[in-house]
């Protein structure tokens, strides 16, 4: 037996869409970090999700490879964790097919990220988007997580997936381990530099709108000093009526530990210039130490290979289990 199954598990993931933000490493990377001693982790990188926005084939792999590299250099150990590529996993289309069968059009309907990509891409508006939440249901319950670490943005998807568990486990026993959404309490949705009522995200066509964890980090500074904030000069923490300023302060937040009131303290009589400086620099100071693991890890095309291979072995694993019993369940017939 592993020692590993002493421990509560975690599953979570990113899409390769592009090169991941400042707020997936706020709102998930950098709590998945934490959470690798005490838990037994997988991370994976969800390309099968990413296709429901077109995606350029080569992009694709490149943005996969990186992501890779990033989650290694964000400080994710590839030893302890499990880290993979959803699509190496077979287990997740097929369990995603069989969980289709148990969702309603009326769930899917309501949600919020389908009717936002739904406006964003109109001209392709898939099956696929729609059933996006179905496909992130299996991630989860294959593994039987306890616990999912994501930023806000996800909370929906998580309540859909514990629901779509509850409905199978009603009809079929206890099939599934009911996981809860863990969010964290700060950096829990990073928003857009230049429109600070919507979320940062990394396939947005601003490039100002966003920070890339592979932003120059003089880029970064730039980024930060053009950020759109409001005009009456005062750090102060008012998410409703100074959205710009809160949210340059829950990134100061993210990255010093300090509180919103030692952060008013800090700069009660400066300007935003001074403040922007400050924040400016100080994600550009995290970011550039973890870009310089990233440029080591990137070139490394067999150490990532190694690691894909050895990942999606041990992901396997556990999936096939879980796949197998809701086949049972269901009345297939199985493959001897
Ligand atoms: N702005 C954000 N603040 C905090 N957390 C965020 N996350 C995403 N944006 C923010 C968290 O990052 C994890 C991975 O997200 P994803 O790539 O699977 O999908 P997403 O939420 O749709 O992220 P993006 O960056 O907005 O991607 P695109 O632009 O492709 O849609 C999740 O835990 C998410 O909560």
């Amino acid at each position: 037996m592993e020692t590993t199954e002493q421990k509560k598990r975690i599953f979570s993931g990113i899409q390769p869409s592009g090169i991941i933000t400042l707020g997936n490493y706020l709102g998930a990377v950098k709590n998945w970090v934490n959470l690798q001693d005490e838990y037994d982790c997988l991370y994976c990188i969800v390309d099968m999700h990413a296709l429901t926005v077109r995606q350029d084939p080569a992009k694709l792999r490149q943005n996969t490879m990186s992501l890779a590299a990033l989650y290694i250099a964000c400080g994710l150990d590839p030893v302890k964790n499990i880290i993979y590529i959803q699509s190496h996993v077979p287990a997740h289309a097929e369990l995603s097919w069989i969980l289709n069968t148990f969702t309603y059009m009326g769930e899917l309907n309501r949600m919020t990220q389908f009717k936002e990509k739904a406006l964003k891409h109109a001209d392709n508006i898939n099956a696929g988007l729609f059933t996006y939440p179905v496909l992130m249901a299996a991630d989860i319950l294959l593994y039987q997580a306890d616990l999912v670490p994501v930023g806000e943005d996800q909370r929906q998807h998580i309540e859909i997936t514990r629901d779509i568990a509850v409905r199978f486990n009603n009809i079929y026993g206890d099939v599934f381990k009911i996981p809860t959404g863990f969010i964290p309490r700060a950096g829990a949705r990073i928003m857009s530099l230049q429109e600070p009522d919507k979320k940062m995200s990394k396939s947005s066509e601003d490039a100002n709108s966003y920070i890339s964890m592979l932003d120059d980090p003089k880029v970064i500074v730039n980024k930060v000093k053009r950020a759109v904030t409001d005009s009456d000069c005062v750090v102060k923490y008012d998410p409703e009526n100074k959205p710009g300023i809160s949210n340059l302060m829950n990134i100061y937040s993210c990255f010093t530990d300090k509180t919103y009131e030692e952060i008013e303290k800090e700069f009660e009589g400066k300007g935003y210039g001074d403040f922007k400086l400050a924040v400016g620099e100080c994600a550009a100071d995290n970011i550039s130490a973890i870009q310089t693991e990233y440029n080591k890890i990137i070139k490394d095309k067999a150490y990532l290979e190694e690691l894909f291979r050895s990942g999606a072995e041990r992901a396997d694993r556990i999936a096939r289990k879980t796949l197998s019993k809701v086949q049972k369940k269901v009345g297939f017939v199985m493959k001897q």
